[in-house]
């Protein structure tokens, strides 16, 4: 009987929208197909001749419907002679786009107005305003998953509410979060090409101007305070969205998914988490050839960066590291920052709490070879310095994907920061990286007190990150580590700064291949090994000297080498038993303490009645070593034991040292 009533409940089902007109509207258009659209539709195209012509649909007078359907798939790849790329990202991007939505006729739509209309009251705290217009706008809807288009938009488009707008070619606006949970969460953005003409794989230019046809921006997203009242407005009541631009988290058909952005300012952002992975930006689909926007822009466009966060949480720009796809999973970052264009690579306005940078290139094509316009400023603009600023820039030498882990960065300025650190609750590790000319050369302080990790982090500038984790109390302390004169081809010995406190004490030194060329600053081209102060490895007993046996890296003489020492935490705790007597547990943690301050380290004990959901709740603190946890007269809960949050910081590189 229960079976017979659910076979006759009314369950919707997902139904192919299909565009078959180049037509912006009207029967079988696009606008049709949104105007159409139910959860869990997919808008497909199969326009007439499908013998593998290049489509042009012209955006319509004040744009497309807005979006507002969850479970969306707008699929370009379904038109006929469409294909997805099948190369690696360190190849030609060899995918066919079928379908281009352009706006070179100046039409948008207005995202304030849109999203008023759609819910018939005003929205006083979106995050868009009229002047923000769309070739494809998205309001509230989750899980909406555009691939295989591409966009083409001049700079400034016209709606009905603006007549000068800035044309972001995708917005995605969350409801307010006192109207509803729908958020734009979890938007894709997959296998688009953005200011790139299909037919020729060149960057669009408009016809009849000297414009780039890229649009201000090519994908924008920010948050929405609480509609009810203009007084009980804070960012705390903001709803923002999550994205994945690019290759999606273990996803089944990886090179299918990355994009190609020809732009001045690719993705601006509020929230989190976002993930930006497999991307070429501003590099054109051969994977060689810049798409320079200091030619292309005409002075036109200008943008803080290719990737931009504010309030950014839970951010992982390249490869997660997690074994899947992770070769195929870095971005493709072209050159930036050249005569008033891109302030940076990366932008970041308020916290960054949780950021992996890994596994891209900056400033090299996908041979890794430099595109040879000279040192541009700032990779990151700007690391803060909030407690919850946690960054790994490179590998986290876990065992699984290191070696995919490092960026490769050319001719560029590494980061700055807001100002000095104020605690060592917040970190930056940098492990595993090749750098070349990435030393700042250029402005003050002088380059004497600017080492190579970047600007800002100097005791020279007056925003010192080092004396928070290094012992600065004698002025003898070292804390740029040295590569001392008993160093041979098999046997690295040293000094580094000592560690200030817990838990940064577990010292970690990376011994790299310097890039070689004279005029440039000590800096790590090529990583050749690490090695644990006062680990069995090292024969010095003292903290921050060392001495470890290099034979096994079969380094030639009169090789240059550089180090940096990390500075990182113990690691996981372990639960090593649990045991129940009425309403007592009894738990033993085995805590690793760390290689030069055993015992130091206080973790965490958290309890939980579920697994699923779990809701963890503090049930106390252990001590390092093996330390057993009592909690008394409880019902029966599963337990956990939890690691500091802080897990590295990172010393400049030495001085150059050639191996006699
Ligand atoms: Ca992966
Ligand atoms: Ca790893
Ligand atoms: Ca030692």
């Amino acid at each position: 009987m229960l079976v017979g009533v659910m076979a006759l409940a009314p369950l919707a089902r997902a139904t192919d929208r299909v565009v078959n007109t180049d037509s912006p509207t009207g029967t079988g258009s696009l606008t049709a197909a949104i105007n159409a659209l139910n959860d869990g539709d997919r808008i497909t195209f199969h326009i007439p001749p499908e013998a593998g012509e290049v489509h042009w649909i012209q955006v319509p007078p004040d744009g497309f419907p807005l979006i507002t359907k969850n479970n969306v798939t707008i699929d370009g790849y379904t038109q006929g002679g469409a294909t997805p790329n099948t190369a690696s990202i360190h190849a030609a991007n060899n995918a066919a786009l079928k379908v281009v939505i352009t706006a070179t006729n100046g039409n948008a739509l207005s995202m304030h107005t849109a999203v008023v209309n759609a819910a018939g009251f005003n929205y006083p705290n979106l995050g868009f305003g009229d002047g923000e217009q769309a070739l494809l706008g998205f309001f509230k809807a989750t899980n909406a998953w555009t691939k295989g288009i591409a966009f083409i938009a001049p700079p400034k488009t016209s709606t009905s509410q603006a007549p000068v707008g800035d044309c972001k070619m995708i917005c995605f606006a969350p409801d307010a979060p006192d109207i509803s949970g729908n958020a734009c969460q979890n938007f894709h953005v997959s296998g688009c090409w953005f200011g790139v003409d299909p037919v020729t794989k060149q960057a669009a230019i408009m016809d009849g101007s000297l414009a780039v046809a890229c649009g201000t921006m090519s994908l924008a997203t920010y948050a929405t305070g609480t509609n009810g009242t203009v007084a009980g407005y804070t960012n705390a009541t903001e709803a923002s969205a999550s994205a994945i631009i690019g290759v999606a988290p273990g996803s089944a058909n990886a090179r299918a998914e990355f994009n190609v952005f020809v732009t001045s300012y690719g993705f601006d952002s509020q929230g989190g988490p976002f993930r930006v992975s497999g991307n070429f930006w501003n590099v054109l689909p051969d994977g060689v050839t810049l798409a320079d926007m200091s030619v292309l822009g005409f002075g036109l466009q200008s943008g803080d960066a290719f990737v931009e966060f504010g309030s950014g949480h839970h951010i992982i720009i390249g490869t997660d590291g997690d074994g899947v796809n992770d070769a195929d999973e870095g971005n493709i970052f072209g050159v930036w920052s050249i005569v008033g264009q891109l302030t940076s690579a990366i932008y970041y306005y308020g916290s960054q709490a949780s950021t992996v940078i890994a596994g891209n290139s900056f400033g090299v094509d996908v041979n890794g070879k430099s595109f040879g316009v000279g040192q541009v400023t700032k990779l990151v603009h700007h690391f803060n310095n909030a407690a919850t600023s946690q960054v790994r820039f490179g590998s986290d030498f876990n065992g699984v994907s290191d070696a995919l882990e490092g960026n490769t960065v050319a001719d560029c300025t590494l980061f700055d920061m807001d100002s000095t650190s104020a605690t060592n609750s917040h970190w930056l590790s940098m492990r595993g990286n090749s750098l070349t000319n990435t030393a700042n050369t250029t402005a003050s302080p002088s380059p004497a007190n600017r080492p190579p990790l970047g600007d800002g982090q100097t005791s020279g500038d007056g925003m010192d990150v080092y004396t928070n984790f290094i012992d600065v109390s004698s002025s003898t302390l070292d804390i740029i580590p040295v590569v001392a004169g008993g160093t041979t081809t098999t046997t690295l010995t040293g000094t580094c700064g000592k560690p200030l406190a817990a838990p940064y004490t577990t010292l970690i030194v990376d011994l790299y291949q310097a890039d070689p060329n004279p005029a440039n600053p000590p800096q790590g081209q090529k990583w050749l090994g690490s090695f644990t102060d006062n680990s069995a490895a090292d024969s010095n007993p003292a903290v921050g000297a060392f001495t470890f046996s290099t034979s096994s890296l079969g380094i030639a003489h009169g090789t240059k080498v550089t180090i940096t020492v990390t500075y990182v935490d113990a690691g996981q705790p372990t639960i090593g038993s649990v045991a129940r007597v009425g309403t007592q547990t009894t738990v033993t943690i085995k805590n690793p303490g760390t290689v030069n301050n055993p015992g130091s380290v206080t973790y965490g004990i958290q309890k939980s009645a579920t697994v699923s959901p779990t809701l963890w709740s503090s049930a106390g603190a252990a001590v390092g070593g093996t330390a057993t946890f009592t909690d008394s007269s409880s019902p029966k809960s599963f337990y956990r034991a939890t690691a500091p949050t802080a897990s590295g910081q990172t010393s400049p590189f030495s001085a150059v040292f050639t191996i006699p």
